[in-house]
């Protein structure tokens, strides 16, 4: 899909989103999909063709992931922003019904970050590789090594950031503005990607479970910087018996909470999928409010059911669900 399209696409997504009501507590019927952000329709579009064939979540959350890193000039992939050294590192992890997992962090210049992380649960006897071992550990597995050269878009940006060279994590909360609307969408006018992941949680037609994340990470961040995304129980989570999360925003406040693990523990108590997300955003701006006012996260998840539910601190935070009956965006509800 040519960078037109994919905005195209994400506009639409913008429209449907402007005519929905804030999501309370939606059933769903099995298979269902849910993505981060409208980014996600697109994505939701690449894992519903396994999941209505009757395919494995794990299957159908690795491809929404891949279709993503394929856009040359997105938020996601190689052709996101780097840090602050001007390379771009990106995380990733996936997570089946068996809670077998695998993650990688700070990959370079290999394209499809999930499915080294597939690889790294599937062949080896660990979690995460990190760095230059991920990178040779992908090699090794066949990935290719590609050509270190940032999108015309990330290296514009980084010009630009070079100018001031200062890090502020506002994921999402000034440019919003600047837009116009009543929610942040993946993109603004300019082309400027709002944010940089995608976290994907599905159900198969059996009712097994399976999420993935797949970041370039924060914009900018200081080289060797590791986020949530790749940390499993911070950036996703998935307890076939309970239900599944994923978060977006800012990792660090994150992997404070462990995130998306508190979220499946308070849907594991009887907390709907949006209230647990409410309850972990909480969390997070109970320990410092002050700086919870800067910055973003949206938490997003799943229950064995097929509810779904998110929230976030800050008005922005959507994401994008398809079963047969449904395709489209919701907007969560905020805490501040
Ligand atoms: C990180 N959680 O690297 C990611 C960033 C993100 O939308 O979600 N951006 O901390």
């Amino acid at each position: 899909m040519n960078r037109k399209k994919f905005l195209r696409l994400s506009s639409l997504g913008f429209a449907a989103l402007t005519s929905k009501k804030i999501n309370t507590l939606v059933l769903a019927q099995k298979p269902v999909v849910i993505s981060t952000w409208d980014a996600g329709m697109a994505v939701n579009a690449a894992v519903w063709k396994i999941l209505e064939q009757g395919g494995k979540a794990l299957d159908a959350v690795e491809a929404g992931a891949i279709s993503i890193e394929n856009e040359i000039n997105c938020c996601v992939g190689l052709g996101g922003y780097p840090d602050r050294d001007g390379i771009v590192t990106l995380d990733a992890c996936i997570m089946d019904e068996h809670a077998n997992c695998g993650a990688v962090a700070g990959l370079e210049r290999i394209k499809h970050p999930i499915s080294v992380a597939r690889k790294v649960m599937e062949l080896t006897p660990h979690v995460i590789l990190v760095g230059n071992g991920a990178q040779q550990f992908a090699v090794e597995n066949g990935f290719i090594k590609e050509p270190e050269v940032l999108s015309e878009e990330a290296e514009k940006a980084y010009k630009d950031w070079l100018q001031s060279s200062e890090y502020r994590p506002e994921i999402n909360i000034e440019k919003k503005q600047k837009f116009g609307g009543p929610f942040a969408p993946a993109f603004f006018k300019d082309g400027t990607p709002n944010h940089d992941t995608m976290g994907i949680l599905a159900i198969d037609k059996k009712g097994n479970m399976s999420g993935g994340v797949t970041t370039s990470g924060m914009a900018f961040k200081i080289h060797g910087r590791v986020g949530d995304s790749s940390a499993i129980g911070a950036g996703l989570f998935v307890d076939n018996e309970v239900g599944c999360a994923t978060s977006s925003g800012v990792g660090e406040e994150v992997i404070r909470i462990c995130g998306t693990h508190l979220v499946v523990e308070f849907m594991r108590q009887g907390y709907t999928p949006e209230n647990a997300c409410r309850k972990a955003v909480e969390r997070i701006v109970n320990r410092d409010k002050a700086k919870a006012k800067t910055i973003q996260v949206g938490f997003l998840a799943m229950n064995k059911k097929g509810e779904h539910g998110g929230y976030a601190i800050q008005k922005g935070f959507v994401y994008s669900i398809k079963t047969a009956k449904q395709n489209e965006i919701i907007a969560t509800k905020y805490l501040l």
